[in-house]
């Protein structure tokens, strides 16, 4: 296995990735792992028996939740409240797709290094969000070691504003604010994203890119690489839903941090204190096996208040 060599990247993007044997992996492995690693992403089933029921038991119990009209066929689904951060808090069904132990075991095969969940959102519509890279929201260090998994909640046509990916755009540079030259830590920004926005427009211009939307059948999943431009196309027919759930992952002994608000170069990272959905266990900031020290932040710059702010932004807000 080429992570003998390169522990410090993730399985599927390391740079001799063409010599692993993958014989650890089955066949359906082996092909999720050749997609993520060429194109970015992979498609699969989700690995669950239970899955329409739970998707089912979700949908009633988060819809009221959102004040959009889903039984009037004709009224806007787009008006309301757009995602419901982290529902497996308090949904048994979303935290048992978070915390599937199939997915968590390929994810393991696939990163070479073991995944825990520490994010859900619900989404009832599409979030027609311009193409974006998750990375500036989470990060690892060592970089890549992030996933997103993408469950389709029911079936998505394309007027609904189905989810899209940039193919292969996962091998670009990962937009840093030291590239960009941008301070980010301490920086009252009311979006994560907005700042790179035209940096990563401009390299989808320069490389040709095709946005490709995935017409999901209900049950079906994408599994994103940590630096996959993806986002949600125009929905062109407000009357319609688009359910859909996505956990991002991360794995184990990295810092977690999130590079919006960091100067790396400097030191200065606004890291994450995070617990794993599926164990309820802390995983601390670690670096080669070592703990972190946990940094003293002021008022300002606290994960606390930063959620804060977050949830009165609502749509970028991480
Ligand atoms: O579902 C979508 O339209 C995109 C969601 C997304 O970008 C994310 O959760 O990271
Ligand atoms: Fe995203």
């Amino acid at each position: 296995m080429s992570d003998d060599l390169f522990p410090g990247v993730p399985r599927i993007e390391s740079p001799i990735f063409v010599k692993d044997t993958l014989a650890d992996m089955t066949e359906a492995e082996q092909r999720i792992a050749r997609d993520l690693n060429r194109n970015g992403y992979a498609l699969l089933d989700f690995p669950d028996p239970q899955i329409v029921a739970r998707i089912e038991r979700i949908k009633r119990n988060l819809g009221p939740r959102y004040n959009i009209p889903f039984d009037n066929p004709a009224a806007d689904k787009t008006r309301g409240k757009r995602r419901i951060q982290d529902a497996w808090q308090f949904d048994e069904d979303v935290k048992a797709i978070a915390a599937n132990p199939e997915i968590l075991a390929l994810l393991g095969k696939l990163f070479g290094r073991a995944a825990f969940p520490f994010q859900t959102l619900n989404f009832p519509v599409g979030t027609q969000q311009a193409a974006h890279s998750d990375s500036v929201h989470f990060s690892s260090l060592p970089e890549r070691f992030m996933c997103g998994v993408w469950l389709a909640m029911e079936d998505v046509p394309a007027e609904a504003g189905p989810l899209f990916y940039v193919p292969g755009s996962h091998r670009w540079p990962i937009i840093s604010n030291a590239m960009i030259g941008r301070r980010g830590f301490g920086s009252d920004s009311k979006s994560a994203q907005t700042p790179y926005a035209a940096a990563w427009r401009a390299m989808c211009e320069v490389n040709g890119a095709t946005e490709e939307p995935f017409l999901a059948r209900k049950g079906q999943t994408l599994i994103w690489c940590a630096n996959l431009l993806h986002g949600g196309s125009k929905q062109t027919d407000s009357t319609l839903t688009r359910w859909s759930q996505v956990t991002h992952y991360f794995f184990d002994d990295c810092i977690y941090y999130t590079p919006a608000f960091s100067d790396e170069a400097i030191g200065q990272l606004q890291t994450r204190d995070l617990v794993a959905i599926h164990d309820g266990e802390p995983r601390p900031n670690k670096y080669l096996g070592e703990a972190l020290p946990r940094p003293k932040r002021s008022k300002k710059q606290s994960i606390f208040s930063r959620v804060k702010t977050n949830l009165s932004l609502g749509k970028n807000g991480r």
